[in-house]
């Protein structure tokens, strides 16, 4: 039986847990974490992921199993190595992963694979999405049947590299009063396996109306987005990396802009913290990763969930965090 905040499994180890119902079932589409003996870095290059496992529950009261691999590095032509958080969504009966990766000049991209049931196997297209970049693919299915993918990451995720709107190798650094690089979305193409047009950036606001600065890292975007509709509002959720809180900011499009709410998660033990966000049988939960397994190695992490709530105002109530 699934537990809340314990290792949902313990035989491999699993991180940036992406939680979806399909067919009333849920699955979890996590990064795979392979042991690595390199150092921990800045550039996340401990984060040498090869492949996909996909997990399911029949139920809270059902185990959590691995439906084994379902896609490996050495079958995507594009890619070279560090397949990271990946997400899916669900389109007419057919099933896409998404999936960033360093292409084979070693730049991030994000990448689609398509299988004909949530567990897979999938099979990759030849290449990226064009005009993708950086990492933590989210794919949002809204309720006018229109798809949005959001992505992005600082540091190992070379968003900052892509400011001009071209990959350049080593950009000047942002000043703490500059405005936060934000997060991207993209409209999906009808087919979801390109953009419609090119990637926005997404403002986070303030309470008073202005952007959140490069040096508010306590609030400003980092990694892992994830995007969910609660009472017709749209709640844009990530970390802060650095600093490792979850945080979210809610609007009115999809498209943004969104203004900062609040924390959803304090720190975990490990030094990222990634999550989603999902509404199964009518009760909110909220999906993550720590390292509890592997006693705090960063690159060794393992998913986790817990029942999440929300206040009359529509804020999500913070979730405590404990081991154990
Ligand atoms: O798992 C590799 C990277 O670590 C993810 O892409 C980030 O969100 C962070 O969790």
């Amino acid at each position: 039986m699934a537990e809340q905040n314990k290792p949902l499994v313990s035989h491999i180890f699993t991180a940036d847990p992406s939680a979806h119902v399909f067919n009333g079932k849920l699955y979890i589409y996590p990064s795979h974490d392979l042991p690595h003996d390199g150092e921990d870095n800045d550039n996340g290059d401990e984060y040498q992921m090869a492949d996909y496992h996909i997990l399911s529950m029949d139920s809270l009261d059902a185990p959590c199993v691995d439906n084994g691999e379902v896609l490996h590095e050495k079958d995507v032509p594009w890619v070279s190595s560090q397949m990271w958080a990946p997400d899916a969504a669900e389109k007419d009966g057919k099933y896409y992963l998404f999936f960033p990766a360093r292409d084979k000049n070693g730049i991030f991209r994000i990448g689609v694979a398509t299988s004909d049931t949530p567990a897979g196997k999938f099979t990759p297209e030849e290449n990226y999405i064009q005009g993708s970049f950086s990492i933590d693919p989210a794919v949002l299915q809204d309720d006018d049947g229109k798809y949005y993918m959001y992505f992005g990451g600082l540091w190992g995720g070379q968003l900052e590299k892509w400011q001009t709107g071209e990959y350049v190798e080593n950009p000047a650094p942002l000043a703490d009063d500059a405005n936060a690089l934000g997060p991207q979305v993209a409209e999906l193409t009808d087919d979801l396996l390109g953009f419609k047009s090119a990637p926005q950036e997404i403002l986070i606001l303030d309470e008073n109306g202005n952007p959140l600065k490069a040096g508010d890292h306590d609030r400003r975007f980092f990694e892992a987005s994830w995007m969910h509709k609660y009472k017709d509002t749209y709640y844009f959720s990530y970390s802060t990396g650095d600093t490792h809180y979850l945080c979210y900011a809610t609007g009115k499009s999809p498209m943004g802009p969104f203004t900062y709410r609040g924390r959803i998660l304090e720190p975990v033990l490990g030094w990222t913290t990634h999550h989603s966000i999902v509404e199964w049988n009518g009760k909110w939960y909220l999906f993550y990763h720590d390292c509890e397994l592997s006693n705090g190695i960063n690159h060794r992490r393992n998913v986790k969930f817990t029942e999440i709530h929300y206040n009359e105002d529509g804020t999500i109530q913070p979730v405590p965090y404990k081991l154990g």
